[in-house]
C-alpha cells in the first residue's frame, strides 16, 4: 500500500501524497508555478489543446471590467466534449455511466452519446430554436439533462438549467428574465423511493407566463401528468424520426455558452454569463490538471447540474477530456446510507468529487457503512462548496481514501466558472481545512477594504487580480449589476464575497461569505431573497435573515419576523411562514428557526443590524449594541432565543 506521510504539529499538519502518487501524477514538476507565471502564454498554450475551427487573433483583451478571451476564434462546446473523441479508441469508451435512483444503470459511449445529442439538437431546430435563444432545462440528474446541455451547445443556444429542486415561482422568474421559449422537462423525478411532480412544478410556473411556446417532457417515471396540446411535446416521439446528422455550429469564442442563476446580496437572483472559448479552456484545464486525470479513470462529480459544479465538473470539464463520468440520479440515503459506496464498489469509481456537507453527514452516519464495501478502487478525493472542517477533511481521508488518496478541496464559484485555488495533487502539500494555493495562471490576493494587502495571518477579503479565461462576463441583461456587485470595492480587481486569510506558507484558509449570502450545504441563498418572499406573505409586517452555524449543513436559514398590527403569533403561523417560503423558493431555503418578534434590533437609522440577530440566533452574549436605537427591541428576541 503506498502512503502519504504527515508532517508537522496537530494544528499545523501538512500531508505530502505518496511518492508512488506524485511520481505517476500527470503534473509532477513544481516549475509549472514559475512557468505560468507568464499568464497569457501558459493560457494560450491550453486552448491549444481544445478543437478549434478558427485560431484566435489575440488571447486576451481587457477592458476592465470586460475580458475577451481568444477572441475571432471559433469553437463549439459540444463538438469539443464529443467529436473530437470520435476519432480514436475513445469512440467506444464509455461518457456516461448513469445510475438511476431505483437502481436501473445505462451506458452511453461517446459514439452513442455524440448520435443522442445530434439527433436532439435537430429536434430543438426543429422546434425553432434559433442561435443565442436561451433554453430553460428544468430536469432531474438523467442523461437527457446532459443530452439536453450539449444538444444547445451544438446549435449555439446558451442553457439556463435551473435546478430540479427549485420551486416554480424560481422556475418563473428564471425564464422570463432568460425570455425562453422552449423549456425542457421532465414528467417527475425519483426522489427516496417516490415521485416528485416535476412537470406539476412547470404547469404551475407557466401560468401567466406568456414567452414559452413549447415543453419538451422527457419521461422518467410514467406519472399522470397534465398535458397542454400544442405546448407539450414528448421527447421520445419527437426523438424516433430526428436525423442523428448535425454538424456543430461554428461559435465566436465569445459567444454564450449559458446563463446560471445564483444569489446575490439583492432579492433578484442573477444570471451569470459565461462564454465558450475560455470557458472551455479553464474547466479542461483544471479539471485534467487537479484530478489527475488519466485515460482508465472513473469519475464521479456528485454535484446536481443545476449548479455550477455540475456544469464544469459533471460536464464540460470531464467530457471536454475524454473521461468516463458518473451521473447519479438519487441521494446518499436511499435505500441504503451506504449508496454512495454502493456505486463506488459497483463501477469502482477512482475519483470522488464531493461537498462537505454530504461528508459532515457520512460522518454522522458511521464508518460501518463505508466499512462494508470494497473502496479500493479510489485514488483521489475532492470536495467542493464550503470550507472543510479538519476533522471531516481527516474523516474523509481516513474512512474513504483510508490514507490512499489525496483530498484536493477546491475553492471556486458560480462567477469564476473554474476552480481558482486548489493543489496540484502531485506537486502541492496538503493541509486539512485548506484549499492550499491559487492554480497556476491564477491571481489572488487577501486584500483589505481600501485594496491594500493584508499581512500574512490576517483576515481579509478575497480578490482575484487578474482576468482568467472561465471568468464571468457579465450578468444578463445587467452589466450594471456585474460592475457594482464585483468591481465596485476596487477598481480592476474582482471582489469574490468570501473573507480569507494566508498562512505563513502561503496557503489559503477561507473562512466564508462576508456578503448577505448565506451557505446552506453548499448552496448559495440571498438573505434578500428569502425576506423578500417573506414580507411577501400578508402576516408579515418586516423579516430579517441570517445564517447560523449548523453541524452537517454548514449554515442553516435563521428568520426574525415581525407581523402586521392585529396578526396573533402561533406556531401554526411559523410553520406556514416556513412552508411559504419553501413554497415560494424550494426546500434548501426553508429555515431552521423562525422567530416572531416584536421588533427588530436597528440602528438610529434604521439599518437591521444582524450581527445581533447572530449573536441571539447561536445563543451568544450579546455583543456591542451602542448602536442600538432601542435596546427593548434585544431584552424582546433574548427571551425570544431562551423560550
Ligand atoms: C463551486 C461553488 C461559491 C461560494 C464561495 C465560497 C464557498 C466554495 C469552497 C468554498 C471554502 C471551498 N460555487 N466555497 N468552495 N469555501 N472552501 N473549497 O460552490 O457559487 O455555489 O458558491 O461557496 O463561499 O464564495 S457557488
Amino acid at each position: 500500500m503506498t502512503e502519504g506521510v504527515f508532517k508537522g504539529l496537530e494544528e499545523n499538519r501538512i500531508f505530502q501524497p505518496s511518492e508512488d502518487f506524485r511520481k505517476k501524477a500527470l503534473i509532477a514538476d513544481p516549475e509549472i508555478y514559475a512557468k505560468a507565471e507568464d499568464r497569457l502564454a501558459f493560457w494560450e498554450e491550453r486552448a491549444a489543446d481544445l478543437s478549434w475551427f478558427k485560431k484566435w487573433d489575440s488571447v486576451l483583451q481587457w477592458n476592465p471590467p470586460h475580458a475577451r478571451w481568444f477572441d475571432g476564434g471559433k469553437i463549439n462546446a459540444s463538438y469539443n466534449c464529443l467529436d473530437r473523441h470520435l476519432e480514436g479508441p475513445r469512440r467506444e469508451k464509455p461518457a456516461i455511466i448513469f445510475e438511476g435512483e431505483p437502481g436501473d444503470s445505462l451506458v452511453l459511449t461517446y459514439a452513442e452519446l455524440h448520435r443522442e445529442v445530434c439527433k436532439f439538437a435537430n429536434v430543438l431546430k426543429s422546434m425553432g430554436v434559433k442561435k443565442g435563444e436561451v433554453v430553460t432545462i428544468y430536469m432531474p440528474m438523467v442523461p437527457e439533462a446532459v443530452i439536453a446541455m450539449l444538444a444547445c451547445a451544438r446549435i449555439g443556444a446558451p442553457h439556463s438549467v435551473v435546478f430540479g429542486g427549485f420551486s416554480a415561482e424560481a422556475l418563473r422568474d428564471r425564464i422570463n428574465d432568460a425570455g425562453s421559449k422552449v423549456l425542457i422537462t421532465s414528467d417527475g423525478a425519483f426522489r427516496r423511493g417516490k415521485t416528485l411532480p416535476i412537470k406539476q412544478n412547470v404547469c404551475a410556473a407557466l401560468k401567466g407566463v406568456q414567452g414559452i411556446e413549447k415543453v419538451i417532457i422527457v419521461n422518467r417515471t410514467g406519472i399522470d401528468i397534465e398535458i397542454i396540446p400544442n405546448r407539450d411535446v414528448f421527447y421520445h416521439d419527437l426523438m424516433k424520426d430526428a436525423s442523428p446528422d448535425c454538424p456543430a455550429e461554428q461559435m465566436e469564442a465569445e459567444d454564450i455558452l449559458f446563463i446560471l442563476y445564483t444569489s446575490g446580496t439583492t432579492g433578484k437572483p442573477k444570471g451569470v454569463v459565461h462564454t465558450t472559448g475560455g470557458y472551455l479552456t479553464g474547466v479542461s484545464t483544471t479539471h485534467q490538471y487537479i484530478f489527475d486525470i488519466k485515460e482508465d479513470d472513473i469519475y464521479w462529480c456528485t454535484a446536481d447540474i443545476g449548479w455550477i459544479t455540475g456544469h464544469s465538473y459533471l460536464v464540460y470539464g470531464p467530457l471536454t477530456n475524454g473521461s468516463t463520468i458518473v451521473l447519479f440520479e438519487g441521494t446518499p440515503d436511499y435505500p441504503e446510507k451506504d449508496r454512495f459506496w454502493e456505486i463506488v464498489e459497483k463501477y469502482k469509481v477512482t475519483i470522488l468529487y464531493t461537498a462537505p456537507t454530504a461528508i459532515r453527514t457520512f460522518m454522522k452516519w458511521g464508518a460501518g457503512y463505508p466499512d462494508k464495501r470494497d473502496l479500493s478502487s479510489l485514488r483521489l478525493l475532492g470536495t467542493v462548496g464550503e470550507p472543510i472542517n479538519p476533522e471531516a477533511w481527516m474523516w474523509f481521508f481516513k474512512h474513504i481514501g483510508k490514507e490512499r488518496c489525496p483530498i484536493v478541496d477546491t475553492w471556486w464559484q458560480t462567477e469564476t466558472g473554474m476552480i481558482m485555488i486548489a493543489p496540484l495533487p502531485g506537486v502541492t502539500n496538503l493541509k486539512p481545512g485548506s484549499c492550499t494555493v491559487p492554480f497556476p495562471g491564477v491571481k489572488v490576493e487577501i486584500l483589505n477594504k481600501a485594496g491594500q494587502p493584508v499581512q500574512n495571518g490576517e483576515v481579509g477579503f478575497v480578490a482575484i487580480t487578474e482576468p482568467w479565461p472561465a471568468m464571468l462576463r457579465t450578468v444578463y441583461q445587467d452589466d450594471n449589476r456585474f460592475k457594482d456587485a464585483y468591481w465596485s470595492n476596487w477598481p480592476e480587481k474582482y471582489f469574490a464575497g468570501d473573507g480569507a486569510k494566508v498562512d505563513e506558507d502561503g496557503y489559503f484558509w477561507i473562512i466564508g461569505r462576508v456578503d448577505d449570502v448565506i451557505n446552506v450545504s453548499g448552496h448559495r441563498i440571498g438573505t434578500a431573497e428569502v425576506e423578500s418572499v417573506l414580507v411577501e406573505h400578508p402576516a408579515v409586517a418586516e423579516a430579517a435573515c441570517i445564517g447560523k452555524t449548523h453541524e452537517l449543513k454548514g449554515q442553516a436559514i435563521a428568520a426574525f419576523v415581525t407581523l402586521r398590527e392585529g396578526v396573533a403569533s402561533s406556531d401554526e403561523l411559523v410553520d406556514e411562514l416556513k412552508k411559504y417560503i419553501a413554497v415560494k423558493i424550494g426546500a434548501i431555503a426553508r429555515p431552521d428557526d423562525l422567530y416572531l418578534t416584536e421588533e427588530l434590533p436597528k440602528t438610529r437609522s434604521g439599518k437591521i443590524i444582524r450581527r445581533i440577530l447572530r449573536d441571539i440566533a447561536e445563543g451568544r452574549a450579546i455583543g456591542d449594541t451602542t448602536t442600538l436605537a432601542d435596546s427593548s427591541a434585544v431584552e424582546a428576541l433574548q427571551k425570544l432565543s431562551r423560550s
